[in-house]
């Protein structure tokens, strides 16, 4: 019974401090979600499919030969962004097993999803970057939001990782951490997390997924050398809010 016990203690753990969710049923990652706010999911996409996508996002990004692509960038010019990536490389949907993760989403968030655009980004090192998402922020205060985040690289603690506080999506975690007058609040100074101790780096290999519930307080890592190739999977299940039309290619993908 001790070895037992044991084993199913370290399997805990090991569950708790990677949340790796390589070979669980949907529902299990639907559930871990739920507990963790934020999984990763080992190889959702092969090391081809991400060396063709990051070609295409560079294609897109770093020449001037695609004129109609709507490209954003941060003032350092460290983080550079396609909104509606399906619109100016449609064969992306072809590569991305995005059905899975809508799926996921549909289950986590109890609701259909109506339509989802994707975000490709690059993020290249550049002296003063704040980090993809400009610091600790929720991207909705009350609302339950799903993204999907796969890595086109090996991303590590030095190349701008995705920082998720576990936990935080849930009511029960912000009003005992931040209090009734911290409802609405969207953004958070590193000070105000200091304290924290259950701030995760998602480090990932090329092709792995992160599976969020943004609702809870995340950030990208500032980077600190190299690249980062990534493509974000916006979920909505009413209109996607109208601020997105002045930088998104195309109208998104109407499921
Ligand atoms: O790209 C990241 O690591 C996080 C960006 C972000 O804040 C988001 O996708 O909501
Ligand atoms: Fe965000």
């Amino acid at each position: 019974m001790m070895l037992v016990d044991f084993l199913k203690e370290a399997w805990a753990s090991t569950d708790y401090s990677y949340h790796k969710i390589f070979g669980h049923t949907k529902e299990e990652i639907v559930n871990l979600i739920q507990k963790y706010g934020a999984v990763s999911q080992s190889k959702a996409l092969g090391n081809d499919e991400c060396k063709i996508i990051r070609e295409a996002i560079d294609d897109h990004i770093g020449n001037n030969t695609h004129h109609n692509t709507r490209v954003w960038q941060d003032e350092v010019c460290s983080d550079s962004r396609i909104y509606g990536f399906e619109a100016v490389y449609p064969d992306v949907l072809k590569l991305v097993d995005y059905k899975r993760f809508v799926e996921l989403g549909e289950k986590y968030l109890g609701k259909k999803i109506d339509s989802f655009f994707i975000l490709a980004a690059r993020l290249d090192y550049k002296e003063g970057n704040i980090g993809s998402g400009g610091g600790w922020h929720r991207d909705s205060p009350f609302r339950h939001q799903f993204k999907s985040i796969v890595y086109l690289n090996d991303v590590d603690v030095v190349n701008g990782p995705f920082e998720y506080l576990i936990g935080s999506h849930l009511s029960s975690h912000k009003l005992s951490n931040f209090g009734l007058s911290s409802l609405r609040k969207m953004r958070f100074d590193e000070d105000e997390l200091k304290g924290f101790s259950d701030r995760k780096l998602f480090s990932g290999k090329e092709g792995d997924a992160i599976l969020v519930d943004t609702r809870g307080i995340h950030r990208g890592n500032p980077i600190a050398s190299g690249t980062r190739y990534a493509l974000t999977f916006y979920f909505w299940t009413t209109a996607m809010p109208s601020h997105f039309d002045n930088v998104i290619n195309g109208q998104g993908v109407k499921l």
